[in-house]
């Protein structure tokens, strides 16, 4: 009983420890790589609405609003533009971390 009680604060310190590096990295590994269009932006509530392929291990592909990160310049981005972008896991919260607009294809 005492055992497990003082083992606790130890346990909580170590996995606040392994968290950190995952929410302070942006490009860390649990980003996912996808494709889509920009159908909406709001630079305002800082969003962007996605019509994206599949993102392998996220989602399958389908229409929606992301929450964009305060680092990503959505000014760089047309509505209606195809785009590559990554998507990375704040908390529960899935948030944009990059987007760029995708070069067009090449003939
Ligand atoms: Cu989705």
């Amino acid at each position: 009983m005492t055992r497990r009680l003082s083992l606790r604060p130890f346990r909580l310190a170590l996995l606040a420890l392994l968290a950190l590096p995952l929410a302070c990295s942006p490009a860390a590994p649990t980003d996912h790589a996808g494709h889509g269009i920009a159908v909406d932006l709001d630079p305002t509530a800082r969003t962007v609405t996605l019509e994206h392929g599949d993102i392998p291990g996220l989602m399958k592909a389908m229409t929606m609003t992301f929450p964009v990160a305060p680092e990503v310049d959505l000014a760089a981005v047309e509505k209606g533009a195809a785009v590559d972008f990554e998507v990375g896991s704040e908390g529960s919260t899935l948030t944009v971390t990059a987007i760029e607009q995708a070069a067009p294809p090449t003939p």
